[in-house]
């Protein structure tokens, strides 16, 4: 495949409700999308997950825009004949980064996969037609609000609760939600806001038959996260500290994470991400598939990863109402509790341009040289 052009478009999304995590409270979703156009006449599109700023990991919207101008796409254009199973290894020497390097893979697949007439879920592996749904629950102002919405979630009918926590917002919300749902699945994810002196505080925890705790600890303590699997008994699930097939590789080896968030754009794609789910099989590792509040562009290519046999856990992997009031693909309707995988080729859902076009706050064509 050649690539004749690359779009980049940043576009903002307001929220249904502001999301409130222990790192920041988001009240719209700007993101960058980027879209192929290849010789051969077909479309790429990928979510740079990037947010804003960067709180959640490294990367940031305009940064990840940087490099990919810079360095990435310009490599790429370079290479000339291009396909997306060649692209992690060519973008290499440059460091980290990897939601901008998901991006461009991502897009490159989608463009490759319209042209073979072939699936994101085929492609990858899928063995089941639909995905149980997970919610992510932002922090609430008040325990009645939380009440509120969490029951809101399952009236809509989502299978596995999970509930952000921070200092000062854990064991009581947890209590509740747990009282007042004696058998959901239900999970906590602390996005890095503990440390290791908060061990006795996260046994607390063990109370309430969780799932899991993610990501309790800083991100580059993975021997943290390992002591403090030893000291309670909920598993731990590490999202922010798995970077790579070699980060995962070693936090298993080192006991620091039982289960795994799988996020392609943390990781730098899908075909990383695919990787990594093969070694958890391997592992006996739980996975299941992490969210960034993707448009329905990203929605898409989650939901055929979530599709994979590894996958035996519900994801936060919701329906576009969770985030937004109107998606910019046709959107993704929960039913059952669960959602459908896209059949058609690449991603396999529509583009509503003309809502895009009115989201949008910048855009660039870059030509091929
Ligand atoms: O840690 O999983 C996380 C959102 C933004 C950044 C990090 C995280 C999240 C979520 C929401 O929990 C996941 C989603 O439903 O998209
Ligand atoms: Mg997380």
């Amino acid at each position: 495949m050649k690539i004749k052009s690359v779009e980049l478009r940043t576009i903002n999304l307001p929220l249904v409700r502001p999301f409130r995590t222990s790192f920041g409270t988001q009240y719209d979703r700007s993101l960058l999308l980027l879209k192929v156009t290849t010789h051969e006449g077909s479309e790429g599109w990928a979510d740079c997950v990037a947010m804003v700023d960067p709180l959640y990991s490294p990367e940031y919207m305009s940064g990840a825009q940087d490099v990919l101008e810079r360095f990435l796409l310009p490599t790429i254009f370079h290479h000339g004949e291009i396909r997306a199973e060649d692209v992690a290894e060519l973008l290499k020497p440059f460091l980290g980064h990897q939601m901008a390097k998901a991006t461009i893979e991502t897009a490159i697949l989608d463009a490759q996969l319209k042209l073979e007439g072939v699936s994101f879920g085929s492609y990858l592996g899928s063995n089941k037609s639909k995905v149980d749904c997970g919610v992510s629950v932002g922090i609430a102002p008040t325990i009645d609000a939380l009440v509120e919405e969490v029951s809101q979630y399952v009236t809509d009918g989502y299978r596995r609760i999970k509930l952000k926590i921070e200092p000062g917002w854990d064991i009581e919300p947890v209590r509740v939600i747990r009282e007042m749902l004696p058998n959901m699945p239900l999970q906590v994810d602390a996005n890095q806001a503990y440390s290791r002196t908060d061990t006795e505080l996260l046994k607390g925890l063990d109370a309430f038959n969780l799932l899991l705790i993610e990501q309790p600890l800083d991100e580059h303590d993975v021997l943290g996260h390992a002591l403090l699997a030893a000291s309670v008994s909920t598993p731990i699930c590490l999202d922010e500290s798995i970077t790579s097939l070699q980060s995962a590789r070693d936090a298993i080896a080192m006991k620091a994470t039982t289960v795994i968030n799988i996020k392609p754009g943390r990781v730098g794609g899908y075909l990383e991400s695919l990787r990594i789910h093969d070694l958890c099989v391997e592992e006996n590792i739980p996975v299941w598939c992490g969210g960034m509040l993707e448009t329905g562009v990203g929605r898409a290519a989650n939901v055929a990863l979530a599709s994979l046999p590894g996958f035996t856990l519900p994801g936060d992997t919701s329906a576009s109402s969770r985030f937004f009031k109107r998606d910019i693909t046709n959107p993704f309707v929960m039913k059952d509790g669960q959602l459908s995988v896209p059949t058609g080729p690449g991603i396999g859902v529509e583009i509503d341009r003309d809502f895009i076009e009115e989201l949008t706050t910048s855009s660039k064509v870059i030509l091929a040289p």
